[in-house]
């Protein structure tokens, strides 16, 4: 096991097998959760198939990567809950590893206090949800998993993080107003709502009138509200595979009932909608954007400009 912990030493490849730890995961999955340039990603994997870490498998058009056996996964996840106890190195990722011990304990006050030293630092809205929330509520998965926190409290530490955004989108707000309308919500049997709402936030900070509809919507609800407000673009979020089926079903729905007229966008986002992008584009999406910095850099201005989503912008 070794040559795990050398792998292991180096921040790429301990960042490549941190995100595998969840489930296997293909090129694209990896590029958007890493931020690594994807020859670089390619290298990195490469090495640790030919020493025997990694396996990939081929799924359709797809080549997934996974941890070569049982064996290396769980010293893998081992090494990572060593690094998690033991002091981090940058500020941000010892700041949301409070936040999320914090939230996991039920200190919203802590939690708070957190993100007013972030306000006063300057950081940005984008900058917050990426450098913070997310890898906290990662934390809160990997304790989930590691049976160090049970179910309410992972609970707990999402209620208490959608309080938090509140406060975050409220920092940011703006006068800012611009002509566009955004629909968002995640169909039925579907709860996982944080990645959805921080979409939701950037386009109201920047000015978008947004309805967000939160998580297990029916289908005939959603359709409802979409011919109520004629949206400029309605965005779902995919992140369990159990909700796949549902999801792609409900994207159908929402294809059916756009006309010439009235031809808003459909964009998809989640972790499962990076993994079955074809499926979402065949059932008529028009964009999926697994990463919230590429939807606000590239996808939300291209919206803005043109009235509608660059030309299949694919993950990331
Ligand atoms: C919190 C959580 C929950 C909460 C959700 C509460 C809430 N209000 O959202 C609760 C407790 C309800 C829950 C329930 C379940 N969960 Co859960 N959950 C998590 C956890 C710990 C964190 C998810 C999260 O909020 N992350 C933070 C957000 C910000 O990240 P994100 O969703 O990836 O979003 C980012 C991008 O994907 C993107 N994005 C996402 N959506 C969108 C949309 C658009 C338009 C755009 C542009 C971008 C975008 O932007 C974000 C920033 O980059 C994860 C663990 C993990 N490692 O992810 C498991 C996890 C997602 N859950 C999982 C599962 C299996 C479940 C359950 C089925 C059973 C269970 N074990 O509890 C149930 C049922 C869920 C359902 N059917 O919807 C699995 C999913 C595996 C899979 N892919 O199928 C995970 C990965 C845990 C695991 N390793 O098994 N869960």
């Amino acid at each position: 096991m070794i040559r795990v912990y050398e792998e292991f030493a180096e921040s790429s490849r301990r960042q490549i097998l941190a995100e595998l730890v969840d489930g296997s995961k293909n090129v694209r999955d990896l590029v958007a959760a890493t931020q690594l340039k994807q020859p670089n990603l390619s290298s990195h994997l490469a090495r640790m198939r030919e020493k025997g870490i990694l396996t990939a498998t081929k799924t359709g058009r797809e080549v997934y990567y996974s941890f070569a056996t049982p064996e290396i996964k769980e010293v893998v996840s081992k090494a990572l809950a060593k690094q998690m106890t033991s002091p981090c190195h940058t500020c941000l990722d010892e700041a949301s590893q409070q936040y999320a011990k914090a939230a996991v304990n039920g200190d919203e006050s802590q939690c708070s206090e957190i993100l007013d030293s972030l306000f006063a630092a300057n950081a940005t809205m984008i900058g917050i949800y990426k450098g913070l929330i997310v890898p906290a509520m990662r934390y809160v998965g990997y304790w989930y998993s590691e049976h160090e926190i049970d179910a309410a409290q992972e609970h707990m530490a999402s209620a208490i993080t959608e309080r938090m955004m509140m406060r975050i989108v409220q920092h940011f707000a703006t006068t800012k107003k611009v002509d566009r309308t955004a629909i968002l919500g995640c169909g039925p049997g579907s709860f996982h709502v944080i990645g959805l709402r921080m979409a939701s936030d950037y386009l109201r900070v920047c000015g978008w009138k947004t309805l967000f509809l939160g998580g297990n919507v029916p289908h005939r609800c959603f359709i409802s509200q979409v011919a109520q407000h004629k949206p400029d673009v309605v965005l779902l979020s995919c992140k369990a595979e159990d909700g796949l089926a549902s999801d792609l079903e409900l994207i159908r729905l929402l294809n059916g009932v756009r006309t010439k007229e009235e031809r808003f966008c459909i964009g998809v986002g989640g972790c499962c909608a990076g993994k079955h992008q074809d499926e979402f584009l065949a059932a008529g999406a028009d964009f999926i954007s697994t990463d919230l910095e590429t939807f606000a850099n590239e996808v939300v201005p291209c919206i803005e400009k043109k009235g509608k989503a660059p030309k299949l912008a694919k993950a990331p």
